[in-house]
């Protein structure tokens, strides 16, 4: 069954040139890409966003990181879409990314790891409503 996730390229991946590369990348992947924007956020934008993660010890300069520079925002559709995205994905700290994965090419750091992918039906749903109107998705 067609499944839609929601993903960023993050401030990181957008500054160093990375967006086109990386969308490539999804696009081999089987990924069709319902919906995309840049958008610079604001700190309490990216808090409302993370809000699953406010008791983390990260919180506060992952929000910052994530408000400090254009992003790309995108609604990913393809059987399987959230599994396979976090597969293409690679580990969150890229020095465990497996090899050929976005975040081993194109990630810095565990904080700056270049993209996010909704990792559960329950948090896509949430997130790409978080971002986007349901007109937006074609
Ligand atoms: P993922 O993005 O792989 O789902 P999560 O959901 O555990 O990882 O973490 C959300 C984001 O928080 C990560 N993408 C990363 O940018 C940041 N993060 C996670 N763990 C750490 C950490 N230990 N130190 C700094 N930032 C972190």
């Amino acid at each position: 069954m067609l499944q839609r996730t929601f993903s960023i390229l993050k401030p990181d991946a957008v500054r160093k040139g990375y967006s086109a590369a990386i969308l490539a990348e999804i696009e081999k992947g089987g990924f069709h890409l319902c919906a995309i924007k840049k958008l610079s956020i604001s700190k309490k934008q990216a808090e409302g966003f993370y809000a699953v993660h406010s008791a983390r010890p990260f919180f506060d300069s992952l929000t910052s990181f994530m408000s400090s520079g254009p992003i790309l925002l995108m609604v990913l559709e393809k059987e399987n879409a959230i599994a396979d995205l976090r597969i293409l994905m690679g580990a969150t700290n890229p020095a465990n990314a497996e090899q050929g994965t976005i975040r081993q090419k194109f990630a810095g750091s565990i904080e700056e790891n270049a993209i996010h992918g909704s990792d559960a039906p329950e948090t896509a749903a949430f997130e790409i409503g978080y971002w986007f109107a349901g007109y937006e998705l074609v």
